[in-house]
Formats: structure tokens, C-alpha cells, sequence
């Protein structure tokens, strides 16, 4: 994308769900204004029986009155027409965390090694994202391998993030959570 219109974003070709579902490490994310989850950032995605594909996060926060804790996040994905483009209904376990409804794209992903995770929370006049959301996830807790990094890095061009991101630290702080 070289003019930074989400509706011009390309995603995940054919994607498929199945190979999709497991753990997955954020090793770097670009944040959204407000609340965010922090760091120590896992998810875990899941098809359900009925194929609809269901995650849980678990990532460190400050809520309220700098209170520290790990929140523990449940997502619920609605199928658009584009098998990479969800919908995410998402809640956390206590009823202080976030509850929001966002846009989930999987602009690309290998399924064994690094995905790249997009939403775009507001569209701008121009078309392109005023406020949004990316994660770069890993297979692995260590980080990405060095021969997904150039291809990582393209698609964070792709969607206008590049530079925009932060290591994401796992030092196990929601480990026992
Ligand atoms: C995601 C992986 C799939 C499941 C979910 C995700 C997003 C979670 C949040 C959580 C925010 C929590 C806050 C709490 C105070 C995309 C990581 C649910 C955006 C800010």
C-alpha cells in the first residue's frame, strides 16, 4: 500500500483458520490511543466445533490508580466476506478490563513462524487509519527468525505502521496468571 488507505490494505491470502489456531508471542506492537495491554503479550486461537474461531490474550496492564495485573482477554471472530478479515468481539475475565469491538486482519502469516495482526479502530476523512492496532506475532518466545525479519518489516510499510512499533518484552510476569 503506497497511500495508506486501509480500504487498500491486502491481507492473508486464502486464509486458513485451522493452521492458524494455537500460541502466538507479540514480539512487537504499535499501540492505539488509550489502554493498552503492555507487555508479556500470548495469545491463544481456537476453532470452535461449529468453525467460528474463538482466542484468549493474556498481556500485563495499568488500570485505574496504577494498578499492575495481568488481564486475562477473551475474543469472539464474526467471518466477514474476506476469510482474513474479522470482526472481534472482545472482553476481559474481570469486568474492569476492556470490552471493545474491533477489526481483526491478518495481513500475513506463515502459520509456523510470524504473523503480522492489523486493526484500524478509526478511519480518518482521508481514508486512511487515524487510530489503530498491530501486533507482529511469533511462534517462537525468543522473537521472530532472522529470515521472516525483511518480510515482517515490508509489511509493516505495507500498512503504514512502519516505525510505529516496540519490542514487546516476555519476562513472565503473566506466566502463573
Ligand atoms: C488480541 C488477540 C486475540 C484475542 C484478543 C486480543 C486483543 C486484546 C485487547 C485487550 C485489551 C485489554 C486492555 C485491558 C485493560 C488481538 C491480542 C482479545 C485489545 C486494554
Amino acid at each position: 500500500c503506497i497511500d495508506c488507505l486501509v480500504s487498500n490494505i491486502t491481507v492473508k491470502q486464502d486464509f486458513d483458520r485451522m493452521r492458524y489456531q494455537g500460541t502466538w508471542y507479540a514480539v512487537a506492537k504499535k499501540d492505539p490511543v488509550g489502554l493498552f495491554l503492555l507487555d508479556n503479550i500470548v495469545a491463544n486461537y481456537k476453532v470452535e466445533e461449529d468453525g467460528t474461531m474463538t482466542a484468549t490474550a493474556l498481556g500485563r496492564v495499568i488500570i485505574l490508580n496504577n494498578w499492575e495485573m495481568c488481564a486475562n482477554m477473551f475474543g469472539t471472530f464474526e467471518d466477514t466476506e474476506d476469510p482474513a478479515k474479522f470482526k472481534m468481539k472482545y472482553w476481559g475475565a474481570a469486568a474492569y478490563l476492556q470490552t471493545g469491538y474491533d477489526d481483526h486482519w491478518v495481513i500475513d502469516t506463515d502459520y509456523d513462524n510470524y504473523a503480522i495482526h492489523y486493526s484500524c479502530r478509526e478511519l480518518d476523512v482521508d481514508g486512511t487509519c487515524l487510530d489503530g492496532y498491530s501486533f507482529i506475532f511469533s511462534r517462537h518466545p525468543d522473537g521472530l527468525r532472522p529470515e521472516d525479519q525483511r518480510n515482517v518489516t515490508e509489511k509493516k510499510q505495507d500498512i503504514c505502521f512502519l516505525g510505529k512499533y516496540r519490542r514487546v518484552a516476555h519476562t513472565g510476569f503473566c506466566d502463573t496468571a
